[in-house]
């Protein structure tokens, strides 16, 4: 079954545009020293790759960089850092729309290379820039990112996953040149539940899935995680425990009728999911750090 889902998914929003931007990129990879790896802060695990970092972090270093922090919760934020610290992957927290110190960054990735660089032997110095790569899903803010390191915008940037086409080289601070590149997304979605989780952060078109049931996820992830605030702030009379009514409640409350009369859940379904993606409901980081597996455990998985 979970083939078949899978496919399908594929067919239905997988362009040929992004498995050609793949080889690209894959190719592009011998001219950068470091890939800079763009996840979404509110869900660092599911924006990540697989596909990807099989077929291109094995074969350059990389950095990794949690965009759009603003729209996570700070508390998360740092519990997923010393998350991915311990695992020994240094991440960086950023809100790309309003970069901080972009000198800092690009330095620091300057200086990583170099440094990797010279653990492999290298003795005479770099005559050339330092070239960086960023990857990430789509829509997950590369080109903001790349906006924002540079002084002159050249990268479009867009609200709907796959605007980026083609591959541009851009001349940074501190002699480091950044090649942008379209996002990638994997074609095998681990479950309905991953695309869903990806539909509601904006990394795959809405138009694929009926809205209602991404808000209905939503919705419900709220209600696991205890993010009882996201749904105060819609102002309903009563918030129900089953998604569905919450969204029917939603429509009634924003006064969403079909002809008919009766509630307009698709439209209550996408605003309340423009909402969350702007942030108007608050900051909610979708995804916990996984627990770690007590040490007894792992050893009597091994027995
Ligand atoms: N709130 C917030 N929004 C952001 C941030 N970074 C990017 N965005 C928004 O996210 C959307 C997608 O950004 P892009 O930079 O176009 O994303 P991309 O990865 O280049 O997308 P593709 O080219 O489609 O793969 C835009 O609406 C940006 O304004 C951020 O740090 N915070
Ligand atoms: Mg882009």
């Amino acid at each position: 079954m979970a083939n078949n889902f899978n496919q399908s998914a594929r067919q239905t929003w997988f362009p040929g545009h992004m498995l050609k931007a793949e080889k690209a990129m894959a190719e592009a990879l011998d001219l950068v020293d470091l890939v800079v790896v763009l996840l979404d802060a509110r869900a660092p695990l599911s924006t990540r790759n697989p596909r990807l970092e099989q077929r291109l972090l094995s074969r350059r270093p990389h950095a990794l960089v949690a965009n759009k922090s603003d729209l996570a919760s700070g508390v998360q934020n740092r519990r997923w850092k010393e998350w991915f610290e311990s695992h020994g992957q240094p991440i960086d927290f950023l809100e790309a729309s309003h970069l901080k110190k972009p000198e800092a960054l690009t330095t620091r990735w300057k200086e990583l290379v170099l440094k990797l660089r010279q653990e492999r032997g290298a003795t005479r110095p770099l005559m050339r820039p330092v070239r960086l790569m960023i990857v990430g899903i789509p829509n997950i803010g590369k080109s903001t990112l790349v906006n924002h390191l540079r002084t002159r915008n050249i990268a479009k940037v867009g609200a709907r996953p796959g605007v980026s086409r083609q591959n541009q080289w851009v001349p940074l601070a501190g002699g480091v040149e950044l090649l942008d590149t379209p996002g990638l997304l994997w074609p095998q979605l681990k479950d309905k539940n991953h695309e869903l989780l990806l539909t509601a952060l904006g990394n795959i078109p809405d138009e694929s899935t009926d809205p209602t049931l991404t808000a209905e996820f939503l919705i419900a992830r709220f209600q696991e995680l205890g993010l009882a605030d996201a749904l105060k702030a819609l102002d309903l009379p009563e918030i129900s425990t089953e998604p569905a009514e919450v969204l029917e409640q939603l429509a009634v409350r924003r006064k969403m009728f079909l002809p008919g009369g009766r509630p307009a859940l698709a439209n209550a379904a996408q605003g309340f999911l423009k909402d969350y993606r702007a942030g108007r409901l608050g900051r909610y980081t979708l995804e916990v750090p996984p627990a770690e597996e007590p040490a007894e455990d792992a050893e009597e998985a091994q027995a």
